[in-house]
């Protein structure tokens, strides 16, 4: 039975991925940082199955010590500070562990058992300012946040682990990935929950930044499969995982707005509060090395996530969930 060890697991990936890694036979364990609340809502369906270590990415010892004894044969480094806008207000923490946190992963490896495979949650936020359109594994990085900076460190320093110290190691340069997990401050669940409350009488507005900034959206669920394949090949590597084609924030309120049939404009209003000091205009990215050497397509289009997405907040409503 392999074993894989998932930080980040209370998180939409995590959770997502957890579930796929039990499908395949795995013994699945997953870091968790200590909180006062509880913060394994995602996680609840799978809890008796999986194993919970408290370790936290800026602690090193910590994670040392939950890899010494979970002995994984993978580890997926999910955890990150991953809000964007957060990364402006509290950019060293988001230094310290979306982008040093990897190093600590990669050292409790090298440390503990340089065979373990890693996966490293690389992101297309690292293209920001876009050099080249679509984006590819080549295309130059212009990181346009300090989130986006903290990611391109966490990207290199796996691949100079890979090649010091010869560690299969793999990032994999994911684009936008939603589903009903995703946490209800990015643009796609904000937009979802607020169709949902507005349907039920519960809210009329919903307050938004920039409309015009275009994003290549995919769902979360297709692309836990994505990390996996790429620890399972001969040779590390990076791989791009999007799904090539890309919408406005705009067609995304359209679309979930028309899910319930009312009228957008009804109901947006802009709010300068969420516009960020500086934009990523636009991301799409060509995945077709994915396609070919791992095999790995989406399955999910944008339209068919939003109904997803927007049925799933509605539902939530209607039974008085959170
Ligand atoms: P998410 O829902 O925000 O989950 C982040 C996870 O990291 C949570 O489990 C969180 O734990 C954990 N975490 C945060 N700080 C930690 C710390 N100091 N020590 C240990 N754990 C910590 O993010 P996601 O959407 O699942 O994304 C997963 C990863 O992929 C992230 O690295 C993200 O940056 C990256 N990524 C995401 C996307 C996307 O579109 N979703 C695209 C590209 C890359 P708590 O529950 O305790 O907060
Ligand atoms: O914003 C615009 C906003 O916060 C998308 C993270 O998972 O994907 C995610 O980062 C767009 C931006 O995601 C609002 O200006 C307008 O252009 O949903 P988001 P993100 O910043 O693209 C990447 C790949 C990651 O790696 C990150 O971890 O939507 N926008 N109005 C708004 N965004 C938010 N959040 N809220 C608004 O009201």
């Amino acid at each position: 039975m392999k074993k894989a060890l998932i930080t980040g697991i209370t998180g939409q990936d995590g959770s997502y991925l957890a579930e796929f890694l039990l499908e395949k036979g795995y013994k699945v364990s997953g870091i968790v940082r200590r909180s006062s609340t509880e913060t394994c809502e995602r996680i609840e369906g799978i809890a008796d199955q999986i194993t919970l270590r408290q370790a936290d990415l800026l602690d090193q010892l910590s994670l040392i010590e939950v890899i010494r004894e979970e002995e994984p044969d993978e580890i997926y480094n999910l955890a990150a500070q991953s809000f964007v806008p957060t990364s402006w207000s509290q950019p060293v923490l988001t230094g310290e562990f979306t982008g040093l946190g990897v190093t600590k992963v990669l050292e409790g490896i090298r440390l503990v058992n340089p065979k373990i495979r890693m996966y490293q949650a690389s992101s297309s936020e690292m293209f920001g300012k876009v050099q080249e359109t679509p984006q590819t594994e080549t295309t130059r990085f212009y990181p346009r946040s300090p989130y986006g900076v903290a990611k391109v460190y966490g990207h290199w320093i796996t691949i100079n682990y890979r090649e010091s110290y010869d560690i299969y190691a793999c990032s994999g340069i994911l684009f936008n990935h939603e589903s009903p997990r995703r946490g209800r401050e990015f643009v796609t669940r904000k937009v979802t929950e607020a169709v949902a409350k507005i349907k039920f009488g519960l809210q009329d507005k919903v307050k938004l930044g920039n409309l015009t900034a275009k994003r290549d959206w995919g769902f979360a669920g297709d692309y836990v499969k994505a990390m996996w394949l790429m620890l399972q090949q001969d040779e590390p590597d990076d791989f791009v995982i999007a799904t090539g084609k890309t919408h406005t924030v705009q067609y995304l309120v359209e679309t979930a707005f028309s899910c319930v049939d009312l009228n957008w404009e009804d109901h947006v209003e802009f709010d300068k509060a969420f516009e960020r000091p500086a934009e990523v205009d636009l991301l799409i990215g060509d995945c077709s090395k994915a396609k070919k050497k791992l095999g790995w397509e989406p399955e999910v289009n944008f339209e068919e996530l939003i109904q997803m997405m927007v049925e799933a907040d509605l539902k939530r409503l209607q039974k008085g969930g959170k």
